[in-house]
């Protein structure tokens, strides 16, 4: 992801139950003059996109017909028709409704049955409608076996985009969304939401659903601190239930975003939740320019190059703090010239073997050092493409195996 992306507001598509027993709203909308004005209010609120359902989707619930899901939504879509200024999804998968929906004002079917079917893609494909694919393993009731969820759901998505698109409907109709909730456990939910930039594929639109689910604690401020997350690991659009505080927090994300270029190392492919210990006091090395003959070809054993060292020591710098005697603490001059001296004592093939020789000599030489990270950067590596830099990192403790 980068800071262009971070900038951006998702879309939100506010949540309309016209249902008697939906697990947030159920009853509240079911009258169509309730639902009629409920629409409106969300669309002054901001809604980009009202997304109307007629079937409650929670665990333990009795599957609504077709017919009576038309009941529902039919008098709502009629009372909306030239009345909204914002597009209207319908939450169905029933083909049979998702042509009468689009037929009365819809223009996206937002289906959640976690599969593509002939029927379902010609109705989407005779309106040009836009076509919500949400990953769904075995519905509400059934708690998906995993054995990595990100890995399984991207997959799983990106085999529906290709079966709709194989029945011709245009990759920018397609917006998916892993299901949140759906199939998954709670663990498989975080997971899923920590990680949610490695589930999108690339050119599509993700759509990120989580607004008082279970994995939220059914809060307000849950459902909030996961839609924040899910912003910035690039959710395009977020479905939810409070359009006012969404907005707000979608908005300040944004603002704060443009303030100043983003810094807080969310990235496409690394979980967020970050290594660092925040009750481990540490002495931070960065930077130490080395040249060494480190490398398999020949030139680099040859001429050498640039290598950068940074070290991260663990130790306990209490006493220092209190005492302000260079003794109780580990003299980081020292530190750099040991690191220095072993990693250019003789070449080596590999920069991790360099890194091993360097975090040994640094735990042999400073006894209160507990523990050492040691990375080492090539900028120059010599390949053929372009890289700004290549890195490894090793983490050593007292004992020489990884913490
Ligand atoms: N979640 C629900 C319903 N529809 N559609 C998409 N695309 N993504 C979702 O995550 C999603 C969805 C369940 O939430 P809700 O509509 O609030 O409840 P209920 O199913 O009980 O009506």
């Amino acid at each position: 992801m980068n800071n262009e992306q971070l900038t951006m507001k998702p879309r939100l598509m506010a949540i309309l139950n016209v249902t008697p027993d939906s697990f947030s709203d159920g009853g509240l909308y079911f009258a169509p003059e309730a639902a009629f004005a409920r629409a409106l209010e969300l669309e002054a609120q901001g809604a980009d996109i009202l997304d109307v359902g007629a079937q409650s989707t929670r665990p333990g619930c009795e599957p609504v017909s077709p017919e009576e899901e038309l009941r529902r939504l039919r008098p709502v879509l009629e009372a909306l028709r030239g009345k909204l200024g914002i597009p209207i999804s319908v939450d169905t998968f029933y083909p049979e409704v998702a042509e009468e929906a689009l037929r009365l004002g819809a223009s996206i079917i937002n289906d959640v049955s976690g599969i593509v079917t002939e029927a379902m893609a010609a109705v989407v494909r005779s309106h040009g409608a836009g076509w919500v694919l949400m990953h769904n393993q075995g519905g509400a009731d059934f708690e998906g076996q995993y054995d990595d969820v990100v890995a399984e759901v991207r997959a799983a998505l990106e085999a529906l985009a290709r079966q709709a698109m194989a029945l011709g409907v245009a990759q920018e109709r397609l917006l998916l969304d892993p299901g949140i909730g759906f199939g998954k456990s709670r663990e498989d939910d975080l997971r899923l939401l920590a990680n949610l930039g490695r589930v999108k594929p690339p050119g599509f639109a993700l759509l990120v659903g989580v607004s008082r689910k279970r994995v939220t604690g059914g809060s307000e401020a849950g459902t909030l601190a996961a839609q924040v997350m899910a912003q910035l690991c690039g959710a395009d659009l977020l479905r939810t239930h409070d359009m006012v505080q969404a907005g707000r927090a979608a908005g300040f994300v944004a603002q704060i975003s443009r303030a100043a270029p983003c810094n807080c190392a969310l990235t496409n492919d690394v979980n967020p939740c970050i290594i660092e210990r925040p009750d481990m006091e540490r002495i931070s090395i960065t930077g130490l320019e080395l040249h060494a003959f480190h490398g398999v070809n020949p030139r680099e054993r040859e001429h050498g190059q640039a290598f950068l060292l940074d070290l991260l020591l663990e130790a306990d710098l209490s006493r220092a703090c209190e005492s302000d005697a260079l003794g109780d603490t580990v003299n980081y001059a020292q530190v750099v010239k040991t690191a220095a001296a072993a990693f250019t004592s003789r070449p080596l093939y590999l920069i991790e073997r360099a890194a091993e020789v360097v975090a040994q000599a640094v735990l042999e030489g400073f006894p209160a050092v507990a523990a050492v990270t040691v990375r080492v950067h090539k900028p120059d590596a010599p390949i053929k493409l372009t890289v700004s830099d290549i890195t490894i990192e090793i983490h050593r403790g007292r004992g020489g195996t990884p913490q």
